[in-house]
């Protein structure tokens, strides 16, 4: 697919080993401490399509495929995909090649896109980087292919970042010479490949700022679908330039004024107003950016708070914002795994609830962007996320006809109305606030009365334009 037809997906983030198990257990122990595999399958996240659609998620991001170092080491096992060796094999612990061909279908069949997690900085190997046997690793078995051996050691020089090898002494991450021609089309002769046999959608691609530029337009040419990097950096100047070889970049810039914001009731507001404007000024195209606040390689938003309406302020940011959202499995379950790999839990072991007050508030959020989405097309897609208001405490955005009032008061925070200009809403127009059902009517300003109150956010949406979308019984 398109980046165009990206524009307007809700991604659901899963670590293939940690979503779902062929035999539905929902009580298999999963110890996230002993980095080991759990159980989790192709088929299992087949079976449980309907626990992600039930919350208006339109894709799902799956870790990666190929098969990876078969060792149990000093770090732990490759239950994470991300230590790959063969990339013309599937990681057999989950699956076959026609379990994840299945996956495909089930997912094109409800309408679904699949993005597949893909790694080209790297392979991996039990052992340090001095002694790398390089013929296990199909087909860079040759120890030309690759960087001769240093640890990455300075994240502020470039070369050092893109010349070196992630990893420890336990398992190294030989990294490949991707500036060699040989290397470059194997990689783009194989991600076509993937592409092609398993009908993927869209691909996340690992460790892009440890490539040379460069390499990207081609791979993602190559890829011939939407293709969002891990630029794993909070620098807007540093990270946007990637968007000029690729067609996304992971929000990284966003994320950290937005999980400061709502992690505690004392978090900067004016951060994350001015990042807004950062970001759509600084990035190519900040709607086909991928907007997140928890991932498997940081603490879940959880760990810093259990307050339920900081939680919500958070989600309901990330996905009616602009770009594309992506929810990492288990925040619906408020999960609270700290670094990695306590962040890593069993989503099975929620019973997969969906009656969970997260889960529930996910659904409907996804629920007004894709009747947004369907109302009022680009006019909502590309409408660049616009801060219309702010104090201490409260944040309101418009896009499109959609605003948003955010607050990091937390859920005993006191009721009170907020007057709120800047709507872009005619005189008299009656509104729906889609979180309460609560409706409101514009003053002859265009002004809106916001019903504040135990910090959760609002969401406003013309009343009229409602219909058919099931929300507030419409
Ligand atoms: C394993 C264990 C860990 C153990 C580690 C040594 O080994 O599980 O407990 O601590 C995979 C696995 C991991 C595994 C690693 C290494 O491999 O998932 O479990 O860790 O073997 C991607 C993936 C990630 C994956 C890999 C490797 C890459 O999302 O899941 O990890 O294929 C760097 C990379 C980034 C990478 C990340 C884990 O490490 O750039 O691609 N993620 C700074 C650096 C970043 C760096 C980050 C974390 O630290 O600039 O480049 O990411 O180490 C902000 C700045 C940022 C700064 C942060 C900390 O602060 O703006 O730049 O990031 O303010
Ligand atoms: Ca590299």
């Amino acid at each position: 697919a398109t980046p165009a037809q990206w524009r307007s997906q809700s991604v659901y983030f899963l670590l293939t080993d940690r979503f779902a198990r062929t035999d539905g257990s929902t009580t298999a122990a999963c110890d996230t401490d002993a980095r080991a595999y759990c159980g989790g399958t192709w088929q299992g996240i087949i079976d449980h399509l309907d626990y992600i659609q039930g919350m208006g998620f339109t894709a799902i991001w799956i870790t990666p495929v190929t098969e990876n170092l078969p060792q149990d080491t000093g770090d732990g096992t490759s239950y994470h995909g991300y230590w790959q060796q063969d990339v013309y094999s599937l990681n057999s612990n989950y699956g076959t090649p026609d379990d994840l061909r299945a996956l495909s279908s089930a997912l094109h069949d409800r309408g679904m896109y699949l993005m597949v997690d893909v790694v080209a900085n790297h392979m991996g190997y039990a052992g340090p980087g001095s002694s790398v046997d390089y013929t296990v690793f199909t087909p860079f078995n040759d120890q030309k292919y690759f960087h001769p051996y240093c640890s990455i050691s300075n994240y502020d020089d470039q070369s050092n970042v893109e010349d070196c090898w992630l990893g420890d002494s336990t398992v190294s991450l030989p990294d490949l010479d991707t500036t060699r021609s040989d290397v470059q089309d194997m990689w783009y002769s194989w991600v076509k490949g993937l592409v092609a046999n398993y009908s993927v959608d869209g691909l996340r691609i690992d460790t892009v700022k440890h490539v040379q530029k460069d390499f990207w337009p081609g791979y993602n040419d190559a890829a011939g679908v939407y293709c969002v990097g891990e630029v794993f950096d909070g620098d807007p100047s540093s990270t946007c330039d990637y968007q000029n070889y690729l067609d996304g970049v992971l929000n990284y810039p966003m994320y950290y004024p937005l999980l400061r914001a709502f992690s505690s009731t004392s978090g900067s507001i004016s951060d994350l107003y001015n990042m807004i404007n950062t970001v759509k000024s600084e990035c190519a195209d900040s709607t086909l950016l991928g907007t997140f606040v928890e991932n498997h390689d940081n603490p879940r938003f959880a760990s810093y708070t259990s307050d339920i309406s900081l939680a919500k302020n958070a989600l309901a940011f990330t996905i009616l914002s602009d770009g594309i959202p992506i929810i990492y499995a288990g925040q619906e379950q408020h999960y609270s795994g700290g670094n990695d790999p306590a962040n890593r839990e069993a989503v099975w072991l929620s019973g997969y609830s969906t009656t969970s007050e997260l889960y529930k508030f996910i659904a409907v959020s996804n629920q007004i962007r894709n009747h947004a989405i369907s109302v009022d097309g680009d006019d909502y897609l590309t409408y660049k996320t616009y801060p219309i208001y702010q104090d201490t405490t409260t944040l309101a955005v418009r896009k499109g006809s959609l605003i948003t009032v955010l607050s990091n008061l937390g859920s005993s925070g006191s009721s009170y109305t907020l007057s709120l200009g800047g709507t872009g809403y005619s005189s008299g127009q009656e509104l729906m606030e889609i979180y309460s059902c609560t409706t409101v009517t514009a003053d002859s300003s265009g002004n809106i009365a916001v019903p504040m109150g135990s910090g959760l956010p609002k969401a406003f949406y013309p009343t009229a334009n409602l219909g058919g979308s099931g929300i507030c019984g419409k």
